[in-house]
């Protein structure tokens, strides 16, 4: 008996020494709405990859084929796939993704189920294969690969009869067992005429099955997922306000997708993760054509896009058309490593690096939690407040005056998106001055700002969907 009792003051004892209130590891934050599976969190990641519009319309001169162009067209003189890996390595991209087959139905590799073929071209008399030699050099550079299956087919004789979807399942199944892992398959959400005036009514459960059939991991790119959504346009600019997001129940890619605007912003609280990609071209059009050759997108306009895509919570798919050699054309190349340099200099030297982060609310007073973390560059390590904390602030004291123009901030997706406004300010004398007032953060936001010389900067989650998680912070100074 006496010893019972001595065990449970020891009991009560020890561990309150050990472990001081305010030590004790708080829960962690539990996932808020719809989450990033493993494998849609890792794409986040890349942040920025190349696509490759290649086939018959490099040598026509047009964007989009009828089908009924002769597969003789298709005569690259020198096609290098390694040097296309190579550009797309030494720009900083992180993967690529090739129109293996457009509307005209051409296909890149020798399908078994077209006539309409590399096979059937004078290319390597008829023995070639891009999806082989690419797929062989993506591996070689380190690099993802992807591809582009249009739906659309204005070849193939079954479009638009009953026997085309699974014509389509099987040319999929063709393709995602050939070549190595597909990190990424893009839908296109075009839907026209076949060579029988008929439009087909596509049977999307069919083709989803197959992917996840060869590629359980694969990001399916479409108007609605269901791995990563289109985000509404063309020209580069994802919304200022962009949710990953949406609500897709009941909308389909092509003409009964959301609006255009809604897949811009997606949705606060919509039910499905579907983070945005923004596709763009580096040329005026998506396919090759010499009167391009001197319309490559200037550094400044790259830039910008690079601001309104990876900095607004959207990963940056840029378009590079190999030319009628079958390589990347010496003018996009120059273009691409300004563009690399441009970022690599603008992010070299995180000046919030060695600052001392505090924050006004944190969770259950721990350091597990703390602000410090938001520093230390690792993914896994997050500030967060407590569960019904919705709104807080971070100030951050670089211990000297610093000059900066570019902030970016990161929240921890695998738990979600949570924060819907807040404000930047920095300490001028005695005040706290604003900066900007946003909405949004998301996988990463970068603001622009004027050049501002400051000791301290704050920044305030004025609404948060949940308590807000964020696991990334970083000061910068852009030259110019
Ligand atoms: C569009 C297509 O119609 C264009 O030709 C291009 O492939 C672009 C990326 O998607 O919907």
């Amino acid at each position: 008996m006496k010893f019972r009792w001595f065990h449970k003051i020891i009991m009560l004892v020890v561990p309150a020494f050990f472990f001081p209130a305010g030590c004790s590891s708080p829960e962690p934050p539990a996932p808020y709405g719809a989450v990033p599976t493993k494998y849609q969190t890792d794409w986040q990641k890349l942040e920025y990859y190349m696509f490759v519009h290649f086939g018959p319309n490099t040598f026509t001169d047009v964007e989009w084929g009828n089908g009924r162009e002769k597969p003789e067209v298709f005569n690259p003189s020198d096609l290098d796939c390694r040097q296309w890996a190579a550009t797309a390595k030494a720009a900083g991209m992180k993967a690529i993704i090739v129109t293996a087959k457009h509307h005209d139905g051409f296909c890149l590799w020798p399908s078994k189920y077209s006539a309409h073929t590399v096979r059937e071209s004078v290319w390597k008399n008829g023995k070639g294969d891009v999806l082989k030699e690419l797929s062989d050099a993506c591996r070689e550079y380190g690099l993802k690969f992807g591809v582009y299956l249009s739906p659309w087919d204005q070849n193939h004789p079954s479009y638009g009869t009953s026997e085309y979807n699974q014509v389509f399942s099987n040319t999929l199944d063709e393709v995602l067992s050939n070549y190595g892992e597909i990190f990424e398959q893009w839908f296109d959400g075009a839907n026209g005429e076949g060579p029988n005036g008929k439009k087909q009514v596509y049977d999307w459960e069919l083709f989803h099955r197959t992917v996840f059939r060869n590629q359980p991991h694969a990001i399916i790119f479409s108007d609605v997922g269901p791995g990563c959504r289109w985000m509404g346009n063309e020209s580069g600019v994802a919304g200022e306000t962009n949710w990953s997001t949406m609500n897709v129940e009941g909308f389909a890619p092509g003409r009964e997708a959301p609006s255009t605007k809604i897949l811009n912003t997606g949705e606060p609280d919509g039910n499905a993760w579907v983070p945005a990609e923004t596709d763009v071209s580096i040329r005026p059009g998506w396919f090759y054509s010499a009167a391009t050759d001197n319309r490559v997108k200037s550094l400044d306009k790259l830039m910008d896009i690079y601001y309104t895509s990876v900095g607004r919570n959207s990963n940056l798919l840029l378009n590079v058309p190999p030319d009628r050699r079958g390589r990347i054309h010496p003018n996009d190349s120059a273009r691409l490593m300004e563009f690399r340099r441009a970022i690599d200099e603008t992010f070299a030297v995180d000046l919030a690096k060695n600052a001392k982060f505090t924050a006004s609310h944190t969770r259950g007073q721990s350091s597990k939690y703390g602000a410090q973390n938001l520093a230390d560059g690792n993914f896994d390590t997050c500030w967060a407040t407590d569960d019904r904390q919705l709104s807080a602030s971070i100030e951050i004291d670089f211990g000297r005056e610093q000059t900066f123009n570019r902030l970016t901030l990161q929240e921890y997706i695998p738990l979600g998106q949570r924060v819907k406004a807040f404000s930047v300010e920095y300490r001028d004398g005695n005040e706290w001055r604003l900066i900007d007032r946003q909405t949004t953060i998301g996988y990463k936001r970068i603001l622009r700002f004027p050049t501002v010389t400051s000791r301290k900067l704050r920044i305030n989650i004025e609404e948060s969907l949940a308590c807000p998680v964020l696991n990334g912070i970083g000061v910068y100074k852009a030259a110019g």
